[in-house]
């Protein structure tokens, strides 16, 4: 096989005439349909210049149109570079820099504010809009909808995901061929996916959980997708009837409990709940099951390595663990100082082998040598332990990261910020228990001496440069952080002390 991602995700559905999406707009589209847009897709691709190798960084709303451009990507030996919608452009600058992207396609109403991120690093800059419309889509209007597919192998690069980092710098995680092939069919076999799920999809296209695991499985499966733009509980309400399987993070079930519209009848046709990203409470796998006598199967996962464990799909589904680890994957709990495995039931750092397992941090050396061992072990930073039936549970985390709504924040990228504004000596930002979003943001200050920082104005300061879901939901000035005998800002302390800021 010449290429192997491409043939298992779509190249054998040519011809095809089964549906691969349903839209909004009450529309269609079938796999062969697909196929031949990205097909148009890559040889605008090719006629722009881009040749095997070179990078092409995706900020756009979710749309068919976007998913071609990520099949185009591996048709034609592109690596995929997808950015969250919501980055600022100062976040994105970063990116564009960083990975030296050949080509960014953005929305066209954030096309003026990127024209300068995209000339600073001379990168090609055009448009692709939630509706489809755009300079991009003009540019593969009348091209040939086949493309001779380049030739690829598993170990050739395929995405580069950027993942914050504990030192407030993002890091670019290379994934390879293999490591979504591998992944994608682990889980269709595992989860017992197959061409006739229909799978509804409400997560964003720019993460692995809504690409890599949601989409990658149904194409690989041959299945189709209810393809809505975001997570809205109407849209939810109205398309479960028509799904097999939903895949979402926390947050989107502790939405549905809410909602007294979701019951035993809207959901007992349903094949599969699928939940990841964020730790779901075992409180919350409880009420589901009352509610709709569905077990939600809780897997575990990380940009860098795709998925790692799951709970059985035939089995106990044990509320509060992530399962076992995925064929082919070993895991290990080790003690994070010393690196030696520990026994079941002890508590440690986690970490996962196997053909997931990313291959580095792109152009970083000594950050993927720090995380990636020798022998193929790469250290998650997350704390668990292996129970006597050999599940996992993660208990913790051995790495200063907050988990909002299934986003991963990083407390240092926003006490940079915060550090620089006028009147402001200090700050530490943690995550605090909220019913929502799981945790939320919260920054706490200390001020300059003889200063009374405006909060209000701080926030406006900030917001210019960060994500709104990065953005502190509360700041509180407070004397001075405690800290321990190294000089350490104990932030358990601030947590604990502030732990019902967000509770109802
Ligand atoms: C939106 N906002 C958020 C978040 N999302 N704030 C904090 N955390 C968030 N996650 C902001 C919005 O900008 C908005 O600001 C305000 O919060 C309320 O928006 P709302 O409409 O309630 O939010 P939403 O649009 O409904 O989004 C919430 C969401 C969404 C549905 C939970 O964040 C989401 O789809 N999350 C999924 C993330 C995901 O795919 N993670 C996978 C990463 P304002 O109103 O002030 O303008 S991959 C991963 O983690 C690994 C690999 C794995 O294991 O899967
Ligand atoms: P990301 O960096 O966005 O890939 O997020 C990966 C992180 O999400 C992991 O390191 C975990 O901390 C967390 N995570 C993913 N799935 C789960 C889960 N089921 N339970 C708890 N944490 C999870």
């Amino acid at each position: 096989m010449s290429n192997p991602l491409y043939e298992t995700l779509f190249g054998k559905y040519a011809g095809h005439s089964t549906t691969f999406l349903y839209l909004p707009d009450g529309k269609t589209i079938s796999h062969d349909s697909f196929i031949r847009m990205a097909g148009r897709s890559a040889n605008a691709l090719r006629e722009m210049g881009l040749a095997v190798g070179d990078r092409v960084a995706v900020q756009v709303d979710k749309c068919a149109e976007a998913l071609a451009v990520y099949a185009a990507c591996v048709q034609s030996g592109l690596v995929y570079l997808p950015l969250n919608a919501a980055y600022t452009p100062a976040e994105v600058s970063y990116f564009i820099e960083d990975s030296g992207a050949k080509l960014f396609i953005c929305q066209g109403s954030k096309e003026d504010e990127l024209v300068a991120v995209a000339e600073k690093s001379g990168a090609l800059l055009e448009t692709l809009n939630a509706d489809g419309t755009g300079s991009f889509t003009e540019l593969t209007r009348n091209k040939d909808d086949t493309f001779k597919t380049a030739e690829r192998d598993g170990e050739d690069l395929v995405a580069l995901l950027y993942t914050s980092g504990t030192t407030g710098r993002s890091k670019g995680a290379m994934l390879s061929q293999n490591n979504l092939l591998s992944n994608a069919e682990t889980l269709v076999e595992l989860w017992q996916f197959t061409e006739r799920d229909v799978l509804l999809h409400a997560l964003p296209i720019f993460h692995t959980h809504g690409l890599f695991v949601a989409t990658n499985v149904t194409l690989a499966a041959g299945g189709s997708m209810i393809f809505i733009p975001k997570f809205d509980l109407d849209s939810i309400i109205e398309n479960l009837p028509n799904a097999t399987t939903m895949m979402g993070v926390p947050t989107f079930y502790t939405r549905l409990l809410n909602d007294s519209r979701f019951n035993k009848d809207l959901t007992q046709h349903m094949r599969l709940f699928v939940s990841g990203s964020a730790p779901l409470l075992a409180e919350t796998h409880v009420q589901f099951e009352a509610r709709t006598g569905h077990r939600i199967l809780e897997r575990y996962g990380m940009t860098e390595t795709n998925m790692n464990t799951s709970n059985p799909y035939d089995g106990e589904r044990r509320a509060g663990t992530v399962g076992f680890p995925l064929p082919g994957i070993e895991i290990k709990i080790t003690d994070s100082k010393t690196g030696e495995a520990l026994a079941d039931g002890e508590i440690g750092e986690i970490e996962v082998r196997g053909p997931n397992v990313f291959s580095g941090y792109w152009q970083m050396p000594e950050k993927t040598a720090e995380e990636l061992r020798k022998d193929g072990f790469f250290i998650t930073g997350d704390l668990g332990t292996i129970d006597s039936d050999g599940y996992l549970h993660i208990s913790g985390r051995n790495k200063d990261v907050i988990i909002s709504g299934g986003y991963n924040i990083y407390p240092k990228e926003i006490e940079m910020l915060l550090d620089e504004q006028p009147g402001i000596m200090e700050s530490a930002v943690i995550g605090l228990a909220h019913p929502d979003l799981g945790e939320a943001v919260a920054g706490i200050l200390v001020a300059e001496k003889g200063e009374t920082p405006d909060l209000d104005e701080l926030a406006k300061a900030i917001s210019a440069s960060l994500a709104k879901y990065k953005q502190p939901r509360k700041l509180l000035v407070i004397p001075e952080l405690p800290r321990n005998t190294m000089a350490k800002v104990q932030k358990n302390i601030l947590r604990q002390e502030y732990k019902d800021v967000f509770k109802q």
